[in-house]
């Protein structure tokens, strides 16, 4: 999990302040009603420096939840790439992971959020390996969680609202306290959507497929790396829909997430994937992807945005 830097810094509505400062009213609207829009985003030490990955990305679909949202953000998004490069350096970080946040504040309570004031936070922290440290070389258990993923019309899973990671929760939870490192949701009508903090990708007969946006994903900017990484390494990318039962029949399964990067899974509901081990067509996209993190591999997407 995350670490908390001791005597940190938190970007906070256009000013930096010391951690413990950053605080809310109890009565803020997103307190209540869980009116938030977030990012998660990772800086890495790389040969040439520390550089955010795919920043201007994460900025962009921090705005489009915002929009669907109603929300109204007080900054424009070169300022708030701005403030995420100075976070980092602030808190004297070579390697963090970003967190930006929006939220409606305090005003009067209600359901109805108009008039609410709007606040931006960001923070950066240390946060290591997020299934755990042997997750990216080994792979993880994971189970098919008994909760759905949101339908299009009821919680829109395009944006990175706080309150979708209510559902989240359910699915983690149970997949934990049933001895699993994760959980894969499905749709309302049983095709694969993803787990409770990532998208995934599965690997069969050497192509590689990932639910479409349809499949109430959010659409990550991992997958879409992954997704460009895999065409580069000359492999079949497809977007499809993937019924339950193919997971147990995949070669390779793996989840993509900033958090997460690339993370295989070895089994899914104790059925092994492939070999039960992490397999030959994850592992050569994981050294691509982290190739091009560690600076060892051009990046000629031009993800890498230097502190
Ligand atoms: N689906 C969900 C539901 C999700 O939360 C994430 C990121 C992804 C897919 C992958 O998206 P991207 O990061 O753009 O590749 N989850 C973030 C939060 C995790 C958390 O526990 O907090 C993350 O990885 O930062």
């Amino acid at each position: 999990m995350s670490e908390v830097p001791p005597n940190g810094k938190i970007w906070f509505d256009g000013k930096i302040v010391n951690w413990q400062e950053a605080t809310v009213h109890v009565l803020s609207h997103v307190v209540h009603y869980g009116s938030s829009v977030f990012e998660g985003l990772r800086c890495y030490r790389t040969k040439q420096g520390s550089a955010i990955f795919r920043l201007q990305d994460h900025i962009k679909r921090l705005f489009n939840s915002a929009k669907i949202y109603r929300i109204q953000i007080p900054f424009t998004p070169e300022k708030l790439e701005q403030a995420c490069k100075e976070i980092v350096r602030e808190n004297h970080l070579e390697d963090a992971y970003l967190r930006p946040i929006v939220f409606r504040g305090y005003k009067t309570l209600g359901v109805d959020p108009t008039g609410t004031p709007i606040h931006v936070a960001i923070a950066a922290l240390t946060w290591g390996k997020y299934l755990g440290d042997e997750a990216i070389n080994i792979g993880v258990d994971v189970k098919v969680s008994s909760w759905n993923r949101l339908p299009a019309n009821t919680m829109p899973s395009i944006a990175k609202a706080g309150s979708n990671y209510m559902n989240s929760q359910l699915i983690k939870m149970e997949a934990v306290l049933d001895g699993y490192a994760e959980g894969i949701a499905l749709t309302m009508e049983g095709y694969v959507s993803e787990g409770s903090g990532e998208n995934l990708f599965m690997v069969r007969d050497g192509k590689l497929y990932t639910p479409p946006i349809s499949a109430s994903i959010l659409p990550g900017i991992t997958r879409d790396s992954v997704f460009r990484i895999g065409k580069e390494l000359g492999y079949d990318v497809i977007e499809e829909m993937i019924p339950r039962s193919l997971l147990y029949l995949a070669d390779e399964l793996f989840f993509t997430g900033s958090a997460a990067e690339v993370s295989p899974i070895k089994s899914v509901d104790r059925i092994p994937i492939g070999e039960g081990k992490r397999g030959p067509i994850t592992e050569r996209i994981q050294q691509h992807f982290f190739g091009i993190l560690s600076g060892e591999i051009e990046d000629k997407y031009g993800w890498l945005t230097r502190i």
